[in-house]
């Protein structure tokens, strides 16, 4: 990266103060392109560079995966161990670090959502062909972290809803579609 100041003739101000920090990027496993066209299943988990068994802090990978045409990509958690805090005054669960993922190719896509704490987040089925997940760490505390596998799945006919496969039933609002006659 080259950061470059430069100043006219005339006429001075404050100026500017900025915080550099060092990350890892795509070649240490942190974000990346996912190709699913040619290959059937990928894996993904969360950088570890140092193999402490903890992932390492100021992380923020984003990974773009793409499946086949007519395809939806499948996103399953086979372990999930993300730091989470509960605040003292509301008991509420934040995530101080998190997993994210956009149902299409890129960060503002719709979000099916941000996920920490120890519970392996439900299968995830996109609705077309694009899956795009961020792995955000703050400055301190690493955990396990995360591994997941990536699939391409037949899509559910006429679905753009991201549906979250479980064991149990769910319940969602389908309707039949009418053909004009002749
Ligand atoms: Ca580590
Ligand atoms: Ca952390």
């Amino acid at each position: 990266m080259t950061v470059q100041f430069r100043t006219d003739s005339s006429v001075s101000r404050t100026g500017f103060r900025a915080l550099l920090r060092f990350t890892y990027g795509h070649a240490a496993g942190c974000g990346g392109n996912i190709d699913l066209r040619t290959a059937s299943s990928s894996s993904l988990r969360s950088v570890d560079a140092d193999n402490n068994g903890l992932y390492e802090n100021d992380l923020n990978c984003h990974w773009l995966v793409m499946g086949r045409e007519a395809k939806n990509v499948r996103l399953a958690f086979s372990s999930f161990d993300v730091e989470s805090n509960v605040t003292d005054e509301t008991n509420a669960t934040m995530c101080t670090d998190y997993v994210e993922v956009r149902d299409g190719d890129g960060p503002y896509s719709p979000l099916v959502g941000r996920y920490c704490g120890t519970n392996a987040p439900d299968v995830i089925t996109t609705s077309a062909n694009f899956l795009w997940i961020k792995f955000f760490s703050d400055g301190a505390i690493g955990r396990a972290g995360f591994v997941a596998t990536l699939t391409n799945v037949d899509p559910v006919c006429g679905s753009h809803v991201p549906i979250n496969a479980t064991n149990t039933t769910q319940v969602g609002i389908f309707k039949t579609i009418h053909l004009p006659l002749g």
